[in-house]
């Protein structure tokens, strides 16, 4: 049974978890069901011109209603952790304003008991880039401080109702690419942007990023605080946060552009993680924005000491990072002249970083994985990590089930991750992107994420080859498993 293992002399742990993740907007549908009120993201996908096929999550792939359909297809692949996130909007449709919507409690505690009698553990997220668009309209959600008070009582709800049974939570999913894409280059809601970044046409404020980036933060301490103060000791779960990922290489060899790439994972990864590790900003983007950056009080701090059990690692793509503070700053994907750097998709001796898939944000680069969580094992001190989202999209292609460059694609960054793990990585789980074909944001339904093609119009759900590729690497896992406590 050793030779299974591709890399050899190696086994995952078996309690490590292996699972498909999948979030409220982009699967549920039933946006108006059973009392939930609309979402930010029902809102701006209403307004033409957002969405690449004009389209929206009214419906989705309706996983609302048919849960226990994808969860006899999850039982299949024989994984043992379900990623999902909850739509603040059906549990708090206005906020702290209004009452507890009973009928998404309820919703949500039989999705969670029958997940749990499948033998499937439940990895919940509570904001997945949808709130309630009361909170937006009422006061512009995370541009103002009391949002924290919104956070913190949605947080205490549903420690209340599903902590007895939910033993990994996060707060947030991917902060960093909320606030870039909302509050910087305006293509996701709220569609503010700032003049040095996008082509503005709301909004005009530099600083609107970093006071956005401050609340989700003070957000995130004020939901551990409470709990760790009136859960955790009794419920016994794990807290962190999930953020998307970009490893960055240096365009050249030269120290500038190696300066370049610590500013860049500065205004990535660092910007949310340091004042949750350590308490203040990275250094890099204290240097370059200085004291308009925003402080955190004693009180925002003191469950930062230990304000994350783990860290969630979204992590799909690599780039270049080039310095232009010595130099031009050519027009790049990212970065900018206030940051002093922007992305290149090539090296300067012309060479590409990986291999492109067709999707512009997007190319294939496993080493990537293994070098973003040593990087994030190195920087915070071996914490816990869970590859909270790996997973390869393709443009829709019509019905495309024999997805050999997914299988490639998966295969590649599992051994990298497995290298990562060697190395010393505490990695304890891997949730593949996506379980279905789903609502890719900004995309629509244009690009592909699913092991299960899903046709839009009857809801059919199909395994792609990928599917059986899964199904056999758990398999082949839990084998060797068995094998070696034999
Ligand atoms: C994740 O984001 C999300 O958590 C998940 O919901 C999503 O379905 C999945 O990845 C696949 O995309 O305008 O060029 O910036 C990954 C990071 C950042 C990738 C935003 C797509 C938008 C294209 N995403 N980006 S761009």
């Amino acid at each position: 049974l050793r030779e299974i293992n591709s890399e050899e002399n190696f086994s995952f742990p078996r309690n490590f978890l292996f699972g498909t993740a999948s979030s409220s907007y982009q699967y549920e549908g039933a946006y108006l069901t059973d009392g939930k009120t609309l979402s930010n993201w029902d809102v701006f996908t209403s307004i033409p011109g957002k969405i690449s096929d004009g389209s929206h999550g009214k419906v989705a792939v309706d996983h609302y209603h048919r849960y226990p359909e994808d969860l006899d297809l999850m039982e299949d692949l024989g994984v043992n952790s379900y990623r999902l996130s909850l739509s603040w909007a059906r549990i708090l449709p206005m906020g702290r304003f209004g009452d507890v919507n009973m009928a998404g409690i309820d919703h949500y505690n039989s999705m969670i008991n029958d997940i749990l009698r499948r033998g499937i553990e439940p990895f919940v997220t509570l904001t997945h880039y949808d709130i309630p668009q009361e909170l937006e309209f009422r006061y512009g959600s995370w541009l103002n401080p009391q949002i924290r008070e919104d956070f913190e009582h949605y947080a205490d709800i549903c420690f209340q109702y599903f902590g007895n049974r939910v033993k990994f939570w996060s707060t947030f999913n991917e902060p960093n690419v909320q606030v870039i894409l909302g509050y910087r280059k305006g293509t996701y809601p709220p569609s503010q942007c700032s003049k040095a970044f996008g082509n503005c046409t709301r909004g005009d404020s530099d600083i609107e990023p970093l006071v956005a980036a401050h609340n989700i933060i003070r957000s995130h301490l004020a939901a551990v605080n409470i709990y760790r103060t009136k859960y955790q000791e009794e419920q016994r779960g794990k807290i962190g946060i999930v953020m998307n990922t970009i490893w960055f290489e240096p365009v050249s060899d030269s120290l500038e552009d190696r300066l370049a790439v610590e500013r860049a994972q500065a205004f990535y990864l660092n910007w949310f993680l340091d004042p949750i590790v350590f308490g203040r900003y990275p250094r890099e983007m204290r240097k370059i924005i200085g004291e308009d950056l925003p402080e955190f009080t004693r009180d925002d701090l003191k469950s930062s000491k230990s304000g994350l059990d783990f860290i969630g690692i979204n992590q799909y793509t690599s780039r270049y990072a080039k310095d232009c503070l010595h130099s031009a700053c050519e027009p790049g994907k990212g970065g900018s002249r206030a940051e002093g750097f922007v992305y290149s998709n090539a090296h300067k001796d012309g060479l590409p970083l990986g291999e492109p898939t067709g999707v512009d944000w997007f190319n294939i680069y496993p080493q990537g994985m293994e070098k973003m969580l040593m990087y994030t094992t190195e920087r915070y001190k071996n914490i816990p990590l869970y590859v909270t989202e790996n997973g390869f999209g393709e443009n829709n292609t019509g019905v495309l089930l024999n997805d050999y460059r997914r299988v490639k694609f998966m295969s590649n960054y599992l051994d990298a991750l497995k290298r990562a793990m060697r190395k010393g990585a505490d990695v304890r789980g891997y949730f593949t992107w996506s379980l279905l074909d789903n609502f890719e944001w900004i995309s629509g339904y244009t690009i592909r994420f699913g092991l299960y093609h899903v046709d839009f119009d009857t809801q059919e759900r199909t395994p792609r080859l990928s599917a059986s590729w899964y199904k056999n690497f758990i398999f082949q896992h839990r084998a060797q498993n068995d094998y070696d406590d034999a």
